[in-house]
């Protein structure tokens, strides 16, 4: 059943969604049909297509009471925008249809599992949410909510466990036919935990065991798990909330973790062996993986900073997008990330150059554009022959952003502070990265509005969204001393892309701009 407020969702996106010209998206990264976009769910495949949902607010670019908006595609680059799929319509999730995830289910039809929200007044006058676990089952357009919800609730807690923060289901079903889900928990000590759930009928569910806790010590609150395994190891991803800075491996504030262990699925214990962030950037959180027919794990995340959502571009229609869809393995005890296969069927122009030398500022023929995908390989002309080696791209007299590489410290630093941004907020992040007998390949996908850094060949990712005016469109390299550099460099041309589906009117402007 479609209720007035789902209705009333999709009356909004359908009548002024149109209104946002081409050229003022990204071309291939997904953004809400219109107003706020956060956190990724449902990523899955359904009938042979995948789906992906998200945190949506059509009204405005705020984050208000959490719709489901929702897209699909076969590529993971070309998405077709669908109607609003939940809204915040029942009086368990009446303050809003949280993160979740969803699946096909053994009778074709499609489920999806998500946090409802409901507010109520603390005895001391704050408002708290309850936050309990719910379903909706529909035909990949159209969802019913169970008439059972909300299927999980504090009942369902283990001891100390908090119903106010208890959220983000991660569904899935093994192959020995049982259901599971992870969901994000804070237990006594205030910090967060990884609850596992089972289920033989997708309707009764049992707590299992907590998988894995932070006691403190990477962040509070853990959201949106993700759990599956990926060459022969086990793999737990969090968003932790409120953390504190360790080294240059994470920041201060929301960040993301991925624990690489063992696990045990007779006793489900799980065992960490290694513990990294997963990307070194700005604008990265809440990751959600998927299986893909061919047996990839693919990951997408919102490519956006909670810290520095206050930075909406004046008079913009939409706000928030998804990174490049990643697909994943383990290396030495890493997890790697590469952009999707599919991104290489949509190169064109291949421009390249090898052994160019850069002792100061260098511009290359055929270098530039903001719908790329550039790979460069950065050596030493000679033993410690430079100090700083940038490049800047995005730019014109006015703006650049920069990817700089200090060998000295091993730093890699992006730097958005020229990027048009007017706002005072994180313009910058350093991270260690690891050169390989002193070379260091860097793959640079820019997508109008973003740039995604994939270090030694996706060893270490980093992302960043810049609203910077399309004009900007340079690339060029820098060097304190002598490198050598091999450039390979493709224009991303997404031709059947969903944004031909709008009205035509190509300004190229980030609405505000000039
Ligand atoms: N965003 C959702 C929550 C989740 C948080 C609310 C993470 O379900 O924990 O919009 O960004």
């Amino acid at each position: 059943m479609i209720s007035e407020t789902l209705q009333k969702a999709r009356g909004f996106e359908a009548k002024y969604a149109p209104f946002i010209p081409n050229g003022q998206r990204p071309a291939f990264h997904v953004t809400p049909a219109i107003g706020w976009m956060n956190d990724p769910n449902g990523f899955s495949l359904y009938q042979g297509e995948y789906h992906l949902f998200y945190q949506y607010h059509p009204y405005s670019c705020q984050w208000g009471p959490m719709h489901w908006g929702h897209v699909k595609t076969r590529d993971f680059l070309r998405w077709e925008y669908l109607p609003a799929a939940l809204a915040p319509d029942m009086e368990y999730d009446q303050n809003g249809c949280f993160s979740g995830s969803a699946m096909e289910l053994p009778d074709g039809r499609q489920l999806l599992v998500y946090t409802g929200v409901r507010r109520r007044l603390s005895p001391d006058g704050r408002t708290e949410e309850i936050q309990t676990q719910c379903q909706a089952i529909g035909d990949g357009v159209n969802y019913d909510k169970c008439p059972a919800n909300p299927m999980l609730t504090d009942r369902d807690l283990p001891a100390g466990g908090s119903a106010l923060d208890f959220r983000d289901p991660k569904a899935w079903r093994d192959g020995d036919g049982v259901y599971r889900m992870v969901v994000g928990n804070r237990t006594r000590d205030g910090s967060g935990a990884v609850l596992l759930y089972e289920s033989r009928d997708v309707q009764n569910w049992r707590f299992v065991t907590t998988l894995d806790a932070s006691h403190n010590q990477y962040g509070r609150m853990w959201e949106c798990p993700d759990f599956f395994p990926l060459d022969g190891k086990q793999v737990l991803l969090v968003s932790p909330q409120e953390m504190s800075p360790i080294g240059l491996e994470f920041h201060a504030g929301n960040g993301t973790v991925c624990f690489i262990g063992s696990y045990d699925p007779e006793t489900r214990q799980f065992r960490r062996e290694h513990v990294q962030a997963i990307d070194y950037g700005i604008d990265f959180y809440a990751p959600q993986t998927l299986l893909t027919p061919d047996g990839r794990r693919v990951m997408i995340a919102w490519m956006q900073n909670w810290s520095t959502t206050c930075a909406v571009p004046h008079d913009c229609r939409w706000f928030g997008q998804m990174s490049l869809p990643r697909e994943l393995h383990i290396r030495n005890g890493r997890l790697i990330q590469t952009p999707v296969r599919e991104l290489e069927a949509f190169r064109r122009d291949r421009v390249s150059y090898q052994n160019v030398l850069v002792n100061g500022e260098t511009y290359l023929h055929g270098l530039r554009g903001r719908m790329v995908d550039m790979t460069i390989n950065v050596r030493p002309a000679s033993r410690d022959s430079y100090t700083c080696f940038r490049v800047n791209v995005a730019r014109d007299g006015e703006f650049v952003t920069t990817i700089r590489y200090k060998p000295d410290t091993s730093i890699l630093k992006i730097d958005r502070t020229r990027s048009g941004s007017n706002a005072d907020i994180v313009h910058t992040r350093s991270f260690l990265v690891r050169p390989r007998d002193g070379e260091l390949e860097l793959r640079i996908v820019l997508d109008r509005y973003s740039v995604e850094v994939f270090v030694n060949g996706g060893e270490q990712a980093a992302s960043a969204v810049i609203y910077t005016p399309q004009e900007a469109d340079a690339i060029s390299f820098d060097a304190e001393g002598s490198v050598l550099v091999d450039v390979e460099k493709y224009d991303i041309v997404c031709s059947e892309s969903s944004e031909e589906r709008r009205p035509p009117n190509e300004t190229g402007h980030y609405p505000g701009h000039r």
